[in-house]
């Protein structure tokens, strides 16, 4: 992540652009395709070394989608669906990365992005009605437009614990893992965080390590996956029928192809119940929660699958003790993001695994040889390896990182104070021309990602279209339309239980950070339909000149 010189990098190209876009993780790739496709002067500007995003950060060992790969893919190209072949359900980091660089080097899209270059400020020139981007390599670079692709979980969060700094021995934050990967054999080591990364890495590194111990916040509801290979048969009928498949998840809540049913646990008979959910155990994947329509709404129905996963965990781990602390408990299941696993708990039924409920025995502090917990019984953990799966900064962190001052030099930190305030999730008032790229106020993250990016680039591209054949030059978010959507959004969030647990999605999860519930709730096909209702009725909400 060091950047390396300005004289080894060619670096963005000189005059102005229609427009930059920040990033280059599967939202920058088809903004970058879809803008130059319709001539455009386009280009990219990437932190990393190169293209994938999240798939290029996150190489820990285990990393794997938790979306099917016949889901987890774009849908833009018909050549790009017929000639690529996913091997697995749940692809893992690898494969999407080789995915991402055959889209990269398809579309030859690496010729318009500079790497290892981060955006570090954006101002908006009122006069001239451009953006100026300033990077860390000290570049300028105007564009009448910006696309945000900057991504929702970009910002690794560090664990905010006293002396992280002296460890004497390696850590590594799975959301930054080195390319040459970490040799865990004969090390003890720690983990410190249980969401879906420490989920994911746990395993394997107890089957390297020579000792490992698991720190253990909350523990999260959590779900096999039950991973398998693709049967060539089920490939080639997608493929056959991809358009249509593809045309279903753009219609559903969640961007998928989940079976949404109609009754209600509550109502159920508590056999029929448990045969239910064992179906759905036994199949993997994270549908179980529209197992029944009430899970995610009534916290009644929540707590009878919030039970059944916990009966689960009683059945797998050996040792009462360690069952009793991995059972998570007050607070909604499916309210902070579901994790899937393979082969998670069965881990603590090892010899060599140990997990420590940081909740009993506080972790003090990091020090040179490891980590030291309090409570009855203090103890130093002596480690040569931790790694902290402690999470990101989540959907406003990246865009927040960067100093933008729009209209009137306003700061977006600033209006974003109390959490952030966008209009259909695409735009904020006050930062005319400048576009988000499936972030807060959008699906984003309860939906299937890839899904949503389509929609948004598609939706901003058939924009700055309108705005061309118009002679228009600038578009900003109404105020009042601004202050209706985040309504809204809050609204729809408050039928659902995701704002009784603390998770990320509210930015619970850093200190000082706003509570708000930033993704917007109300599903993808619903939230489509705004949009495409927003631009039929020429682009509603945004004052356009
Ligand atoms: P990203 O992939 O995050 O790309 C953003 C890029 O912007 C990064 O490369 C970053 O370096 C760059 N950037 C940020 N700020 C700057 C700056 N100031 N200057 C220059 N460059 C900058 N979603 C799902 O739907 N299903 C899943 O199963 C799933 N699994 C996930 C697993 C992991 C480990 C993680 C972390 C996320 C997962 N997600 C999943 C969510 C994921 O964020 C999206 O699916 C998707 O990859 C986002 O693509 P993106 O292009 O929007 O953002
Ligand atoms: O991060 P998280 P993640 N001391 O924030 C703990 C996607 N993703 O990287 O819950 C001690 O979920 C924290 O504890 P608590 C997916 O959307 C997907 O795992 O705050 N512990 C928690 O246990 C996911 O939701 C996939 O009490 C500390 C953990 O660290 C999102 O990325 C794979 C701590 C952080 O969990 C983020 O997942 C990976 C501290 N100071 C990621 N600080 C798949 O597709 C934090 N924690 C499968």
């Amino acid at each position: 992540s060091t950047p390396t010189a300005s004289h080894e990098r060619p670096g963005p190209p000189p005059g102005e652009l229609d427009v930059l876009v920040v990033g280059a993780g599967f939202a920058g790739l088809y903004a970058l395709y879809r803008l130059r496709a319709l001539g455009h002067r386009v280009h990219a500007v990437e932190a990393a070394g190169d293209v994938g995003g999240v798939w290029y950060w996150n190489r820990y060992p285990g990393a794997r989608c938790d979306i099917e790969s016949v889901d987890y893919c774009y849908s833009f190209s018909d050549e790009l669906i017929q000639e690529w072949d996913w091997t697995e359900r749940y692809p893992s980091q690898p494969e999407i990365l080789r995915y991402i660089n055959h889209v990269a080097d398809r579309f030859d899209l690496r010729r318009d992005i500079t790497f290892r270059t981060r955006v570090t400020a954006l101002t908006f020139d009122e006069e001239a009605g451009a953006w100026t981007a300033v990077t860390d390599h000290g570049d300028r670079v105007t564009a009448r437009h910006v696309i945000m692709a900057t991504g929702q979980l970009s910002v690794a969060k560090p664990p905010e614990i006293e002396g992280v700094g002296d460890f004497a021995g390696d850590s590594h934050h799975t959301g930054d893992w080195p390319h040459d990967g970490v040799d865990f054999t004969g090390k003890r080591v720690g983990v410190i965080g249980t969401g879906s990364s420490g989920v994911q890495v746990i395993p394997q590194i107890a089957r390297q390590a020579a000792h490992l111990t698991v720190f253990q916040r909350t523990p999260h509801y959590i779900v096999p996956a039950v991973n398998r290979p693709l049967d060539p048969g089920y490939v080639a009928d997608l493929k056959s029928r991809f358009a249509e498949y593809r045309e279903q998840a753009r219609n559903h809540p969640g961007g998928t192809h989940r079976v949404l049913h109609e009754d209600l646990a509550v109502e159920a008979d508590p056999e029929e119940l448990r045969a239910r959910l064992e179906e759905y155990w036994r199949r993997g994947g994270p549908d179980i929660q529209a197992a029944y329509r009430d899970i995610t709404r009534d916290p009644e129905a929540n707590e009878l699958a919030a039970e059944f996963v916990r009966s689960k965990i009683r059945e797998i781990v050996r040792d009462p003790w360690v069952a009793e602390r991995l059972t998570p408990r007050g607070y909604p299941f499916g309210s902070k993001r579901l994790v899937l696993e393979i082969g998670y708990y069965e881990t603590f039924n090892r010899d060599n695994v140990r997990l420590v409920d940081v909740r009993e025995t506080p972790i003090e502090r990091i020090e040179p040889e490891g980590v030291r917990t309090g409570g009855p019984h203090p103890q130093l953990h002596r480690l040569e390896v931790l790694v902290f799966a402690t999470g990101f900064d989540a959907l406003t962190g990246a865009v927040l990182k960067i100093d933008i001052r729009g209209r009137g030099g306003r700061s977006l930190r600033d209006k974003w104070s109390a959490g952030p305030r966008t209009y259909l999730g695409l735009a904020t008032h006050g930062f005319p021309n400048l576009f988000f790229m499936a972030g807060p106020g959008s699906p984003s993250v309860l939906s299937n990602v890839l899904v949503s990016i389509e929609q948004h680039v598609e939706w901003v591209a058939d924009h700055l279209e309108y705005l061309r054949k118009n002679g228009l030059t600038r578009s900003e978010a109404v105020l009042e339309k601004e202050d209706a959507w985040v309504e809204h959004v809050n609204e729809v969030a408050a039928q659902t239980l995701y704002p009784r647990g603390n998770s990320w999605y509210l930015g619970a999860n850093v200190p000082g950070k706003p509570r708000v519930f930033m993704p917007y709730a109300g599903g993808v096909g619903r939230y489509r339909r705004i949009c495409a209702d927003v631009a039929a009725r020429d682009y509603d909400g945004f004052a356009l000149s």
